[in-house]
């Protein structure tokens, strides 16, 4: 066994060419000819393989670096056979790279060709010419090399940025090969799926398809198209998300009592202050105490992204459906600034005059019926957020002081939250915070 440093050989005139993907880590055993790294130039994507067998010990790229021949890519625990095969470190390479329209079309020179009518027996090991000393691996071109669905790197990267696999997509180019449109049509499907809780990438089964005009009379109308959009991105959270949602009653008898106080101020500056404003500033304050309810879960599910600025998506009601606009900064703002926010943000909602950056930036929602009715229920997490409350009409209850009844305004909560990053002990305790600080909002200056 010997530590051998692996190098990038000749991929041909490529300098600076970026890494994509890394795939292998310390502590793993890979093959000789076992793919390393990904690169992309403008013209090709190229998997670079190992010329040992034998145990990583150090990667020395990481995605983003950009290589030239030579430059060191990772060390190896070489096997013993390989290991003590002499370096030839500058033996001159031919590079496997192709024209990116070509290599679409064509097979690789050391794959069997598919108008080969029969590939070339593999020479028996026997009679197999030793293989050069430490020859420099041939880079593989992904589309040839095992790759069975055709497609130009532009396409392979739109396809892994989105994660879809290429196997699973049929191409309609020509000679089969696989278009960005192949792609979208691929995800179109998945998220048609997820929308009408069809099969779909969840495999769920559909539901069944009932012509109702068979029981009475009937009248087809389209969806808006919010109603579309917000459809399918809450299927998606229903989906991915499991959900847990635990209710709570707030006494706001005194916030109530607070607002009412302010509220010939605030009208005489022509601001409403309706409750969820200093809902939306409580759980501000509470969030800050409660990091992990301001995160986003990483994508491989590995890690949380906490975010350390507070930004509210308030569900807003519009006669095109349900729309989420972002208060940004909620922390920094005031009772009256947020009031005055809240207005303009939710008329501009209702009129249809929200831009992309007024709906993105959330960091945690809340959906409110305070203004409407009902008792409780239960929000859909806005992910890859991982918490929304729910706010549901306050109404006035006789609730037992220890010696008798008192009436005191109940403020209905319902917290839903993504149960693989929040436990019931936190979600509760995060409840409990929450109405502990609604209760008594002297807890905001603490
Ligand atoms: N309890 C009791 N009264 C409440 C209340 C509550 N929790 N919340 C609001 N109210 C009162 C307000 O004080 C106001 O009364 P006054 O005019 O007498 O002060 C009245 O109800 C109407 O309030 P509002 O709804 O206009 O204002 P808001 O700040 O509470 O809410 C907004 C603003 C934009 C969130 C709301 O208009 C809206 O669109 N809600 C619907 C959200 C929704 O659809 N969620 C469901 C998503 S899932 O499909």
């Amino acid at each position: 066994m010997a530590t051998k440093s692996i190098t990038l050989p000749d991929i041909g005139n490529y300098d600076n060419t970026p890494v994509i993907e890394v795939l292998v880590s310390p502590g793993d055993r890979v093959e000789k000819e076992d793919s390393l790294i990904t690169l992309e130039s403008d013209k090709a994507t190229m998997e670079i393989p190992s010329p040992y067998s034998g145990e990583i010990k150090k990667v020395l790229v990481k995605v983003e670096d950009t290589l030239k021949q030579g430059d060191l890519i990772a060390e190896i625990e070489a096997d013993e056979e390989e290991a003590d095969e002499p370096a030839e470190e500058d033996k001159p390479q031919e590079a496997a790279e192709e024209p990116a329209d070509q290599t679409a079309d064509q097979t690789d020179a050391q794959q069997p060709s598919e108008e080969d009518p029969e590939p070339a027996p593999a020479p028996s090991k026997a009679n197999e010419p030793a293989p050069p000393a430490n020859d420099p691996p041939t880079p593989i071109n992904r589309q040839s090399a095992g790759a069975k669905s055709h497609a130009s790197p532009s396409v392979r990267l739109f396809a892994r940025k989105l994660g879809v696999d290429l196997s699973t997509v049929t191409g309609t180019g020509p000679k089969g090969r696989i278009q960005q449109e192949d792609v979208e049509g691929a995800i179109k499907k998945v998220m048609e799926g997820a929308g009408k809780g069809a099969a779909g990438g969840a495999g769920i089964p559909p539901l069944p398809e009932i012509d109702f005009s068979q029981f009475g009379e009937i009248e087809e109308r389209p969806l808006s198209r919010i109603k579309k959009l917000s459809g399918k991105h809450l299927s998606t959270a229903w989906l991915n998300i499991p959900h847990v949602t635990q209710f709570d009653e707030t006494d706001i008898t005194e916030l109530e009592a607070f607002r009412k106080s302010l509220k010939p101020r605030a009208e005489k500056a022509g601001i409403k202050m309706t409750p969820l404003v200093f809902v939306l500033k409580a759980l501000a304050h509470v969030l800050r105490e409660f990091p992990n309810m301001n995160a986003s879960l990483a994508p491989d599910g590995e890690n949380l992204i906490v975010k350390k600025y507070i930004n509210l998506g308030v569900a807003v009601d519009t006669p095109k459906g349900l729309v989420v606009p972002v208060v940004r900064d909620v922390d920094k703002k005031g009772i009256f600034e947020l009031s005055e926010e809240l207005m303009e943000i939710s008329a501009r909602a209702r009129d249809g005059k929200l831009t992309g950056a007024d709906l993105s930036g959330g960091t945690f929602s809340v959906s409110s019926l305070g203004g409407i009715g009902g008792t409780q229920f239960t929000p859909i997490v806005n992910g890859p957020e991982v918490g929304i409350l729910g706010v549901s009409k306050a109404s006035m209850q006789p609730v037992w002081n220890g010696s008798e009844f008192v009436p005191r305004l109940m403020l209905p909560l319902a917290l839903s939250y993504d149960h693989r990053v929040i436990d019931g002990a936190e979600g509760a305790r995060f409840m409990t915070t929450l109405s502990r600080t609604l209760t008594d909002l002297r807890e905001l200056m603490l």
